[in-house]
């Protein structure tokens, strides 16, 4: 079993995006710990409200969130927190979002704008974020720049492709948000 060095410092860090982006995945891909996971499958009741987008092969959703845990050298571990996008858990967000140092906001290329709502709520706490493009075979590609606007980012906010399966860019994307955080003015008094 793995135990985890008792002066490492964790960092609360919330993984979010709409219904089907690929939140557990990137969770699971990332942790070093078996991930915690709530999921159930979906009902016919569920089925009216979580719209399935594009989304082929899904059959369960994440009710309550996922769990994990990455080190960043020694002294530092990242807990992840994946937070349902969909408006019906509004009622969590300030408690799941508490304290963290910053979010990665997964999004689709094929539905951009059902990003909106989660960075809406994230940039209401306060929380720095990151964008990771999570690639699909069928998501279209398009230029840096037209991404940037279409997603109305801030100029230092990271933008970031990644394949939530794969370990390297997802890790990449998460340390992109661990640089962007860890630079900002107000941490860097402590
Ligand atoms: N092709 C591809 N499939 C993915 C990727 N990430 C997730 N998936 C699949 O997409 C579905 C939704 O992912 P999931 O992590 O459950 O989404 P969540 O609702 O955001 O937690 C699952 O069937 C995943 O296996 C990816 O990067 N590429
Ligand atoms: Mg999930």
């Amino acid at each position: 079993m793995y135990l985890r060095n008792p002066d490492q410092q964790l960092v609360k860090v919330i993984v979010s995006g709409p219904f089907g982006v690929g939140k557990t995945t990137i969770i699971r891909t990332l942790s070093e710990i078996p991930p915690l996971r709530t999921e159930e499958v979906m009902t016919a009741t569920g089925s009216l409200v979580d719209h399935l987008h594009g989304v082929r092969d899904k059959t369960t959703t994440t009710v309550g969130l996922d769990y994990g845990r990455i080190s960043l050298g020694d002294d530092l571990a990242l807990c992840l927190f994946g937070t349902p996008g969909q408006k019906r858990f509004h009622a969590l967000w300030e408690d799941l979002t508490r304290g963290a140092l910053g979010a990665l906001v997964l999004a689709d290329t094929r539905r951009i704008g059902d990003s909106f709502e989660v960075m809406g709520m994230i940039e209401e706490q306060g929380i720095e974020y990151a964008v990771a493009l999570n690639d699909f075979p069928d998501s279209p590609h398009y230029p840096e720049e037209d991404l940037r606007q279409a997603l109305d980012l801030a100029p230092d906010t990271p933008l970031v492709t990644c394949d939530a399966r794969d370990r390297g860019t997802s890790l990449n994307a998460l340390l992109a948000l661990a640089e962007h955080v860890l630079k900002l003015p107000a941490l860097e008094q402590s």
